[in-house]
């Protein structure tokens, strides 16, 4: 049996990148996200391509009850995960504090923070049976230093980096592994969503500068799942040349 990795957040960007890096490793694969034939056509491409077992499941991890369904769903042959990858997540809107919609404050809250606690507290039993373990969350540098306009996705990504801590805490006993990486400008689906669809304003994000590829996550991902047993990066941010912290950039 290979190794198993549940990566949530695996029909674009960070995920999917991720996804096809631990296959190309020899990894079978738990994948999860809301759009169905994106996993179905992920599932499909890597199992062809590395030889390796993908079991799709489609859920929103803001619905609790639907996450524990889809987990409690989890076949036997499927339960020993070695690593679990909390990357779904969004930012919405990036408006001034007066401004921002609710709506979109609750959407990033209830995605970011509550859908990953429902997930990691419905996976954490099938790693503290094996008691060993790596969960590794995506946080953001908006997680380590608020921007303007940036308010509740920035608190979303300060809560992760809270539970992060807590979580590496609270699990020692268990000898789990917790990391949280925090990436910096990369240039994948998440400005598009950001705002809304508007492909000119999600272009704009990256204007001037070479941002982060999801691949460049998705190998900082790996490296710190392939270090030996006794061995925990906590905590890594990383930016892309050009981007220093939240707010500075050199634009060329
Ligand atoms: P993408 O938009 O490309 O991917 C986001 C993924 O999250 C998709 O697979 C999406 O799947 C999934 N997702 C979103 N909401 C939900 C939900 N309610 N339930 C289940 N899955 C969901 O963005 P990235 O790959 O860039 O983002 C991945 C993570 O990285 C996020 O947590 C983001 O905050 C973080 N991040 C991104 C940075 C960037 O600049 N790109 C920098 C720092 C951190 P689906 O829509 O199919 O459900
Ligand atoms: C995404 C990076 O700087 O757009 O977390 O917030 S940023």
């Amino acid at each position: 049996m290979n190794p198993i990795v549940m990566i949530t957040g695996a029909s674009s960007g960070f995920g999917a990148a991720c996804a096809e890096k631990f296959a190309s490793h020899g990894y079978d694969l738990i994948i999860t996200a809301r759009r169905e034939d994106r996993l179905i056509k992920l599932k499909k491409s890597l199992e062809s391509k590395y030889g390796i077992k993908v079991l799709s499941l489609c859920f929103d991890v803001q619905q609790m009850d639907a996450v524990n369904k889809a987990i409690g769903s989890i076949p036997d042959a499927w339960k020993k995960i070695s690593v679990l990858v909390n990357n779904a997540g969004l930012a919405l809107g990036r408006d001034s504090f007066d401004k921002a919609s609710m709506q979109d404050w609750e959407t990033m809250l209830n995605t970011n923070v509550h859908g990953l606690l429902y997930v990691s507290k419905a996976v954490l039993p099938l790693l503290m049976a094996q008691k060993k373990g790596h969960i590794i969350n995506m946080g953001s540098v908006a997680g380590k230093e608020v921007y303007e306009k940036g308010n509740v996705y920035c608190a979303s990504k300060f809560a992760v980096d809270a539970l992060s801590k807590a979580m590496r805490i609270d699990l020692l006993p268990h000898h789990i592994k917790v990391t949280s990486i925090n990436p910096g400008a990369a240039e994948t689906e998440f400005s598009l969503v950001r705002f809304k669809g508007s492909e000119d304003q999600a272009a704009a994000a990256y204007d001037g500068y070479t941002p982060l590829t999801a691949e460049d996550i998705a190998n900082t991902v790996y490296y710190c799942a392939s270090l030996p047993e006794h061995v925990c990066i906590n905590d890594l941010t990383i930016t892309c040349l050009q981007q220093a912290g939240t707010y500075y950039f050199n634009k060329e």
